[in-house]
């Protein structure tokens, strides 16, 4: 057994294939969520990542050695209550932080976003280091997060790794973000319905397959120290593609979509994140390279999604 992993949002978007993964790779896996359970198959406890006590708790119960914090509220959903994205994002990071201090954990993984860029971070390529003006709350977060992240970091107190996600491509409902027309039209596809797209036909965004994310941070996790030149998160980038794009990508591959346009504010939040990501750093330091393009990672996940 290699590590006794706690995963935190575990029912999510990314949350579920990690912990397949994971354990897939000899780790012990803890999952956590604040819902019942009913799709994973390990051992599983409820917890509120507000909830101290009840972190500390089970940590000591089950021997935790590493964390995987997941649980956060997205970018569409966050600007529906500001206030709660703040709290459930930047105190959730805290609270993980702090519990990982007082029981000697050192290493968390940590998920930042594409979201802490904003107009003013040369959008049609994003490299690393760019000024970031997020905004949405989420990206306000994430950012904020990131610093405390460096400032953990640096002062060896912690030792987080974090990536910057663009939009995950999975056979998981997504829920809550800007990027979630891409599933959702693999969804529609494969049930032969019709879709509403919320984005403009031709807005560029980066998008990834779940399986390279996943492979690339824990990746990311187990690099040497040493490899690493960041003490703050990774851009990563896969492919970009639009609306439009994308259901000529479905449409090649065998699948019937017709889409209607209403676009809503999400169109506002799409237009201030990156239209092509630079991850030359990650792609140097963890020696990574995607393995699906916007065909494949289509033709894999609506096979595999069931209705
Ligand atoms: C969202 O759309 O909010 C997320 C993200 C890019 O962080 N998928």
């Amino acid at each position: 057994m290699k590590n006794r992993i706690l995963i935190t949002g575990a029912l999510g978007q990314l949350g579920k294939f990690f912990v397949e993964s994971l354990i897939s790779q000899d780790n012990y896996v803890l999952a956590t969520d604040i819902k019942e359970n009913k799709i994973l198959n390990c051992d599983y406890e409820l917890f509120d990542i507000m909830d101290l006590d009840r972190g500390d708790y089970l940590i000591n119960k089950y021997n935790i050695n590493q964390v995987y914090n997941f649980a956060a509220i997205l970018s569409a959903k966050g600007e529906q209550n500001p206030l709660l994205t703040w709290e459930i994002n930047n105190v959730g990071f805290t609270n993980i932080a702090k519990l990982c201090l007082k029981n000697n954990i050192k290493k968390i993984f940590w998920p930042s976003s594409i979201a802490v860029f904003g107009r003013n971070s040369n959008l049609k390529l994003v490299k690393n280091d760019e000024p970031m003006l997020p905004e949405t709350i989420y990206g306000v977060s994430k950012l904020a997060c990131e610093k405390a992240m460096y400032y953990f970091n640096s002062k060896n107190l912690l030792d987080i790794r974090s990536i910057r996600f663009p939009g995950i491509v999975s056979n998981s409902k997504p829920g809550g973000g800007t990027t979630d027309y891409i599933v959702e039209m693999l969804f529609r596809a494969k049930s032969n319905e019709n879709y509403s797209c919320f984005l403009k036909s031709d807005t560029y965004l980066p998008m990834m397959h779940i399986n390279d994310a996943i492979d690339a941070s824990i990746k990311l996790m187990n690099a040497d120290i040493m490899d690493l030149n960041l003490d703050y998160p990774y851009n990563i980038s896969s492919f970009e593609t639009s609306p439009s794009e994308w259901i000529e990508i479905i449409q090649s591959i065998g699948f019937n979509l017709n889409v209607e346009y209403k676009v809503d504010f999400r169109q506002g939040i799409a237009d201030s994140w990156p239209k092509k990501i630079d991850d030359s750093v990650l792609r140097s330091d963890i020696k990574w390279l995607p393995k699906f393009n916007a065909i494949d990672t289509a033709k894999n996940i609506i096979e595999s999604i069931q209705l």
